[in-house]
């Protein structure tokens, strides 16, 4: 008689769905892919989708929408005013994350403009737990100085710790005493951290900024972009926090703060559109009359009736532990699976992506020859995954001197669309960044030879050195 082994004590996690409609995948081959990098002049963002294998460029409007999403779609009411959609999107973000006024923009940036403007006059300045790329160009482009108040630790990919996102409240309470409060417009807090490799901040740090705020009348608007995700992270790492449902700390954490600033294209599982959210009817009333220069009438904002209906069934799928549990589970996998042979990954993992430390992959490479862009180029050719710089290329110049920034992370993410690629695309990707790392010691660095003068990162051209 044949006996059985002996199975596992705990059982494996699966999705928490099943897959309805398929997009067939195509590789180039490899002469096609050298010819393709070449000519988008090695930015995966001048590439082409139908040239790209496996697309980690962004989680950004790349998520699956479920069938009781795009049933919603059906359900778009396309009046110019006061659609119905509008009232639907408008009570899930009351609901799920607390704020009192809410109107939808096209994209996160969109609401990233408008607070700048209502809130911010020449000379302030504007702390952030690191920048990000269109959030500063919009704090700078309103004559704000934007202050980098994140931890050390974040500007340190190897540390092992589990709120590398939190607030410096040492560096924060300095600035604070240095330009005095009322130059301080608001603090800008992003939940998870999207420039240091997706790290969380913990509910204690959100709560003693909260505190230390209060006390100099300082308000706090935070880019709930990927708050869900930070909201897992607190119920797998925060004592106090393993009991509570993501909906529970989600709406815990943003009642710490003023207002939000939102890409839905992340987070709220669409394809496009964001929002502003307030708590102060005096400001929602400015920003909603800023609204209509820019986005469109403050019940639409530049979204469509049937995608703010997508937006908002989005939101309720979103804070479900669940699809977090599954969602953040994807990356740790790949993300896991490469450290585990040797491959120099920030760490920990973070909750959208794999971020790779192009520092250490090339270390023969300056950072001025863009090391991050040269990797990121790199894994396309080896295999058609696209990736994303997050270095040099993306940290700009310095609005005052014009010289580049030198940011100390000099990443390439891989960033993971939610509900899109099963575990073998993570497998794929995870053995074609180890072929590019057994042959790490070749790699040339790249010059740049066009630099668009806003977000360079998006269009710039380089060439090989
Ligand atoms: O791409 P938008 O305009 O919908 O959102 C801008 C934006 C704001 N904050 C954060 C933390 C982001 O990550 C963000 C957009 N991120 C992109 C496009 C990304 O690829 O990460």
């Amino acid at each position: 008689m044949t006996t059985l082994k002996p199975r596992p004590a705990t059982r494996s996690w699966a999705e928490p769905w099943k897959v309805k409609m398929v997009e067939p995948l195509h590789m180039l081959t490899a002469d096609q892919r050298s010819r393709a990098i070449a000519e988008a002049g090695f930015n995966t963002f001048l590439l082409r989708s139908d040239d790209v294998y496996i697309d980690l460029l962004t989680d950004s409007g790349t998520n699956a929408m479920s069938d009781w999403q795009w049933a919603g779609m059906m359900l778009g009411d396309e009046a110019y005013a006061g659609s119905r959609n509008f009232y639907n999107l408008e009570a899930a973000i009351q609901k799920h994350y607390g704020y009192r006024f809410v109107t939808p923009t096209h994209q996160g940036r969109g609401a990233e403009n408008i607070l700048s403007q209502i809130c911010i006059k020449p000379g302030d300045y504007v702390p952030g737990n690191m920048y990000f790329t269109t959030t500063r160009h919009h704090q700078e482009a309103a004559g704000g100085t934007f202050v980098d108040v994140v931890v050390p630790e974040a500007h340190d990919p190897r540390l092992e710790l589990p709120f590398k996102g939190n607030v410096d409240l040492k560096a924060l309470a300095a600035l604070i005493e240095k330009v005095g409060a009322k130059k301080i417009p608001y603090v800008c807090v992003a939940a998870t951290v999207n420039m240091a490799g997706g790290q969380p901040i913990s509910m204690e740090n959100m709560k003693a900024v909260r505190a230390l705020t209060k006390q100099h009348g300082i308000r706090i608007f935070l880019d709930a972009t990927r708050a869900v995700e930070n909201a897992w992270f607190i119920k797998q790492r925060e004592a106090g926090y393993a009991g509570k449902t993501v909906a529970e700390i989600l709406l815990e954490f943003c009642s710490y703060s003023d207002g939000c600033t939102m890409s839905g294209k992340k987070d709220a599982l669409v394809n496009i559109g964001g929002w502003l959210a307030l708590n102060d009817q005096a400001l929602y009333e400015e920003a909603s009359s800023l609204v209509v220069v820019y986005e469109g009438l403050h019940t639409y904002g530049g979204m469509a009736g049937r995608d703010m209906e997508a937006m908002a069934r989005g939101i309720v799928e979103s804070v479900q532990d669940d699809h977090m549990r599954s969602r953040v589970g994807q990356v740790e996998y790949l993300g896991e699976k490469l450290h585990g042979w040797g491959v120099p990954v920030v760490r920990p993992i973070g909750g959208h992506a794999v971020y790779l430390d192009a520092k250490a992959f090339y270390p023969h490479i300056p950072q001025d020859q863009f090391p991050a862009q040269a990797l990121a180029a790199a894994l396309y050719e080896d295999s058609g995954v696209r990736a994303m710089e997050r270095g040099i290329v993306s940290a700009g110049r310095d609005k005052v001197t014009g010289e580049n920034h030198h940011p100390k992370l000099e990443l390439v993410r891989l960033t993971i669309p939610r509900r899109v690629y099963t575990q073998a695309h993570m497998d794929v990707t995870a053995e074609s960044v180890a072929a590019v790392w057994d042959e790490r010691k070749k790699a040339t660095g790249l010059e740049m030879v066009f630099e668009p003068k806003h977000l360079r990162f998006f269009q710039a051209r380089f060439k090989r050195r």
